[in-house]
C-alpha cells in the first residue's frame, strides 16, 4: 500500500489571487456529492475536508499544502446542483472559470464522475468546457463500491464511452473502501513531480 500524502489545510477563498504560491496544483473538480471531499481525505489518509450528505456545501476553493513540496491540491465547489441559489451559482461559476484557466501552476484538473450514475449532461459539459480551454484533464470514477461487482464491467465500458475516452483513462475509486486510491495518489505524486 502506497503511503498518505501529508497534507494540511492552508487555505479557503473564493478569490483566486488569494490561494497560496506553490509550484504545482491539482484541482478536484465536479458535481457537488460526487465525492471530491471523500477522495481528498482518502488520499491524505486522514480528515482533512468536509464531507456532507448535504450537496453544495463546498462553496470555496479550499487549498491543502503537501507537506514540504509546497505543492497544493485544491477542493473546488460542486456544479450542477440545482438547491445551490441560482444568484450564488451565478458568482461561483465564473471564479471556478477564472480559476482553472488564470491558475498558471494547475498542473492537472481532476474530474470526478459519479460512478454509480455516470457521467450528468453537466459532467459531459465540464469535460467540453475543459477541452476547449486545453486544461489538462484526468478523470475520475467515484464510489465504486455501490456498483454491482456484476455490472463494474460494463460501467467502465459505458463511462468511457460516453467521455470519448479509452477504458484506462478513467481511473475507478471507493474512498469508503479504500480501492484505486493508493494508485491515484502514486499518479498525484508523479504529477506534483514529489
Ligand atoms: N458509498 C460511497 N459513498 C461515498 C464515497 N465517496 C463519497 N461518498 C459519499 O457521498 C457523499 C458526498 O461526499 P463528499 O465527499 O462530501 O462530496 P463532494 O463532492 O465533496 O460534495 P460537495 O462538497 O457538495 O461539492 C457523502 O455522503 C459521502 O459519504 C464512496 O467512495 N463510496
Ligand atoms: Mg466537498
Amino acid at each position: 500500500m502506497s503511503r498518505a500524502l501529508q497534507m494540511q489545510f492552508v487555505a479557503a477563498t473564493t478569490a483566486v489571487d488569494q490561494l497560496p504560491e506553490s509550484p504545482a496544483e491539482i484541482a478536484f473538480l465536479g458535481r457537488s456529492n460526487v465525492g471530491k471531499s471523500s477522495l481528498l481525505n482518502a488520499i491524505a489518509g486522514q480528515r482533512l475536508a468536509q464531507v456532507s450528505a448535504t450537496p453544495g456545501r463546498t462553496q470555496v476553493l479550499t487549498c491543502f499544502q503537501v507537506e514540504r513540496s509546497g505543492s497544493t491540491l485544491v477542493d473546488c465547489p460542486g456544479y450542477g446542483y440545482a438547491q445551490v441559489a441560482k444568484s450564488q451559482r451565478k458568482g461561483w461559476l465564473p471564479m471556478l472559470e477564472n480559476y482553472l484557466l488564470d491558475r498558471e501552476n494547475l498542473v492537472k484538473a481532476l474530474l470526478l464522475l459519479d460512478g454509480e450514475i455516470g457521467p450528468t449532461e453537466s459532467d459531459l459539459h465540464m469535460l467540453e468546457w475543459l477541452r476547449t480551454h486545453d486544461v489538462a484533464t484526468a478523470l475520475v470514477a467515484t464510489k465504486r463500491d455501490k456498483i454491482k461487482p456484476s455490472q463494474r464491467e460494463r460501467r467502465r465500458i459505458d463511462v468511457a464511452k460516453a467521455c470519448a475516452v479509452d477504458i484506462g483513462d478513467v481511473a475507478w475509486v471507493s474512498a469508503s473502501e479504500d480501492f484505486g486510491i493508493g494508485a491515484l495518489r502514486e499518479q498525484i505524486r508523479d504529477w506534483l513531480s514529489l
